[in-house]
């Protein structure tokens, strides 16, 4: 058996003589970035391939959201889940606002609408939700409540690309969804990010705030930030769309081995599927190590380790358990959020996982299920 690392994940990345053309075409264009043609290109076609009118490509998706909340004004307290990424908190301390956390459904692992509700106070102006694992927020919920508020409606997408939904587009929710596409990501661009809305508008003001607020060459219209997408990044992008439903139905079959391989194993958890969802993108393989699996999750994660299969806690500590959150709105009572943050293990999981890789993971957690 192997013992090279396994990783959570692993970018897929096409054969390089595929990308020599575009490196060939940049190069002979000489442009490097600033709106060159690849970005725009990636542009058009993100917004085919995810259904969505509008679309900005940018660096990366911690910069994606700054520009969400910045182009759509947002300021006072944000009400967000902890049980995510960093970024998307950090994202709003940087942006000037306060996070407010509320409690996430067990089920959904997303904000609970209730508790978003119940967090209110006159200061609150906007929601910032997480697809986490790409499994779709109660989009009709939250946006009730801030209908009823009066409220913005920010989703971080950053794990929810090529979700696709029996309504139509994933993207469609809210005011504007944010995507990653870092290494790390289901798609990628090496490092970047979009924002996707349906208002034309907000796009353009996007748009301005991506390239310092420069309204052609001597005009300078709001205070924006360099948050472009680089022509790299942006063909690198043109070209692994060509590929992505394959990367996914790859990890589709993955996920179905493992699913079927665990369901019979006492206190691990699966995640169930969402009503709704057409097709999941499979960008995670969380499991729940709960009462009954003889090791506790920092035991099974330690134990794969030395097998070196990197399994990774995403989503521990809660955001709310950094330092500089502990003693924000709302940190101090999150049963579910924690809950799951404390038995939460990541498998790896990506489409070039080959069958001895599978079964390689598939091995050492039924073992480790025996003992
Ligand atoms: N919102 C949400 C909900 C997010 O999850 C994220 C990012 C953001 C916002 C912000 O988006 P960006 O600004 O990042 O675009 C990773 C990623 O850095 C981060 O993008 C991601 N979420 C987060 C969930 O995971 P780490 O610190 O766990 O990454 P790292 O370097 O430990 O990588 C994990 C494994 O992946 C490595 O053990 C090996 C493999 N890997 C990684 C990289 C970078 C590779 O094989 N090749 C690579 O190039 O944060």
């Amino acid at each position: 058996m192997s013992d090279k690392p396994l990783y959570v994940t692993e970018p897929a990345l096409p054969p390089f003589e595929q990308f020599e053309p575009l490196l060939r075409e940049i190069w002979a264009s000489r442009r490097l970035t600033n709106g060159g043609a690849f970005a725009t290109r990636l542009e058009t076609e993100l917004a085919g391939y995810l259904e969505a009118p509008q679309v900005s490509v940018l660096a990366n998706g911690t910069l994606a959201l700054m520009l969400a909340l910045k182009a759509l004004e947002v300021e006072g307290e944000v009400i967000t889940t902890p049980y995510s990424f960093v970024a998307t908190t950090h994202a709003l301390v940087w942006s000037g606002c306060t996070p407010v956390f509320a409690d996430i459904d067990p089920v959904s692992l997303n904000l609970d609408p209730a508790a978003v509700e119940a967090a209110i106070t006159p200061r609150t102006r906007a929601i910032l939700a997480v697809h986490v694992y790409g499994r779709p927020c109660d989009t009709a919920g939250l946006q009730a409540v801030a209908d009823r508020h009066g409220l913005r409606l920010i989703y971080d997408a950053a794990h929810a690309f090529g979700v696709r939904l029996d309504s139509g587009s994933m993207m469609a929710a809210g005011d504007a969804a944010i995507l990653s596409f870092h290494a790390t990501k289901v798609f990628h661009t090496f490092e970047g990010g979009a924002i996707v809305c349906r208002d034309e508008a907000l796009k353009a003001r996007i748009d301005l705030l991506r390239n310092f607020g420069f309204k052609g060459e001597t005009r300078v219209l709001a205070t924006g930030i360099n948050a472009k997408m680089n022509e790299l990044q942006a063909a690198f992008g043109c070209l692994t769309l060509g590929s992505i439903d394959g990367e996914i139905a790859a990890r589709a079959a993955i996920a179905a081995r493992y699913r079927a391989a665990f369901a019979p194993l006492t206190g691990l958890r699966l995640l169930s599927g969402l009503p709704g969802v057409a097709r999941h993108n499979h960008g995670y393989f969380p499991v729940f190590i709960e009462a009954g699996f003889p090791l506790d999750r920092d035991a099974l994660y330690t134990r794969l380790r030395e097998q070196g299969i990197i399994a990774r806690r995403y989503f521990y500590p809660l955001i709310s358990d950094f330092d500089m959150y502990r003693d924000a709105p709302g940190a101090d009572h999150l049963p579910v959020a924690r809950r799951m943050a404390d038995t939460v293990l990541c498998l790896p999981l990506f489409g070039a996982m080959d069958d001895a890789d599978v079964a390689r993971v598939i091995d050492a957690v039924s073992a480790a299920a025996r003992t």
